[in-house]
């Protein structure tokens, strides 16, 4: 059966069929991933999360991309586990820019049973304010896993990065198996899994294509798959690898959108690096999903009232919104249309 034409999920992706994907004129491509997309989304909502580290630095895995690692010097300033309340005033303040899902992430290999009570505190405060909630706090044991889910978490981030064949050039500190052992936790205590990966870390299109495989052939799909784009940080292993041929980016969204079709594809990190073309182009390959907010766990991500504005110039609304949403989202377009009035941006046919 056709990806064209399949309307039932798949389990059961092989490499020369995604490679067959990838290698798609690039029209075709695209043409297929929109097609799949519109069966089964509305293609102009995008969903909103808002990122917030809850525990910065000092992280003892060696994930070469990362500025959190203790491992490397980025200059970081490391801080403990946030406190509760500090927390549920970010969440509240991603509530009024319009945000419906709250992510929170800890740099940590484990959580530990010391700060596990602050953690689902955490979970339920956010929970009560009527937002989604979404952790990632590394690997879990089945029990912090039970508990995470009865205090409320939505989703669990967990992500498999790269292939298994080009995961350890990247991690040496936590293996695969480790990574899909906590995934099949939090599905088995009933959560909605977000797992995804990064491009730009060196890899090749095969093992591009393997992330996929490995995201698809699960159980069942993620509900919410983030595409990172490298953020380069200096200080880390990664800081000076080659960029990403922006079409590749887009046809790595398309392809994930085409294998898993009923999934929330998300264009993350990496964003502020994109220009406005580009993002609308990964809409259009079936992305529907981003990090909202000016920051994502320490590195910076496009202003509120700049998506806004690029949402009103391509038709797009944000998903699941609440009439007083509406107002929110508008008055940050309004703002951002002020700002930008005398800008470049707009070609002024009276001038
Ligand atoms: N420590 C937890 C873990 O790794 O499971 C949770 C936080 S960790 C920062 C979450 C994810 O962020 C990583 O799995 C990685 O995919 C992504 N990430 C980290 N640094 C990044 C970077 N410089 N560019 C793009 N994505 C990055
Ligand atoms: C994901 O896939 N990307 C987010 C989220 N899950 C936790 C993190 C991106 C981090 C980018 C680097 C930083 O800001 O530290
Ligand atoms: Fe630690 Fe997560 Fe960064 Fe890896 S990605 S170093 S586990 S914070």
């Amino acid at each position: 059966m056709s990806a064209f034409s399949a309307s039932v999920l798949r389990h059961d992706w092989s490499l020369p069929e995604v490679k067959a994907l990838f290698e798609l004129p690039f029209n075709d491509l695209l043409f297929q991933a929109q097609t799949v997309h519109r069966q089964h989304f509305d293609a102009n909502r995008v969903q909103v999360s808002t990122l917030l580290s809850i525990k910065t630095g000092a992280c003892p895995e060696d994930c070469k991309y990362c500025p959190q690692s203790g491992h490397y010097n980025t200059g970081l300033d490391k801080e403990k586990l946030m406190e509760v309340e500090k927390v549920l005033k970010a969440a509240a303040e991603a509530k009024a820019i319009g945000s419906t899902r709250f992510c929170m992430g800890a740099a940590w290999k484990h959580p530990s049973a010391k700060d596990m009570p602050y953690v689902l505190k955490m979970v339920e405060g956010v929970k009560a304010m009527g937002l989604e909630t979404c952790m990632t706090l590394g690997k879990l044991d089945q029990e912090q896993t039970r508990a995470l889910a009865a205090a409320g978490l939505d989703y669990y981030n967990h992500n498999l990065d790269t292939s298994p064949e080009f995961y350890g050039n990247i991690i040496t500190t936590r293996t695969y198996a480790d990574r899909l052992e906590t995934l099949s936790y939090v599905r088995d205590a009933g959560m909605k899994i977000c797992s995804g990966g990064i491009l730009g870390m060196g890899e090749s299109l095969d093992d591009r294509a393997g992330l996929l495989i490995q995201l698809a052939n699960l159980p069942e799909h993620p509900e919410s798959v983030p595409i990172n784009m490298l953020v380069k940080v200096k200080g880390t292993p990664l800081a000076d690898e080659q960029d990403v041929d922006p079409f590749d980016f887009i046809r790595m969204l398309a392809v994930a959108r085409i294998m898993m079709p009923k999934s929330h594809v998300r264009l993350s990190a990496g964003r502020e690096q994109m220009n406005e073309q580009m993002q609308a182009l990964a809409f259009f390959a079936g992305a529907n999903s981003i990090f909202y907010g000016e920051k994502l766990l320490t590195t910076g991500n496009p202003q509120a009232d700049k998506d806004m504005l690029l949402f009103k110039r391509l038709g797009i609304q944000p998903e699941a919104r609440e009439e007083h949403d509406d107002e929110v989202h508008q008055a940050a377009i309004e703002q951002a249309l002020v700002e930008q009035r005398d800008s470049a941006l707009f070609y002024d046919a009276t001038a």
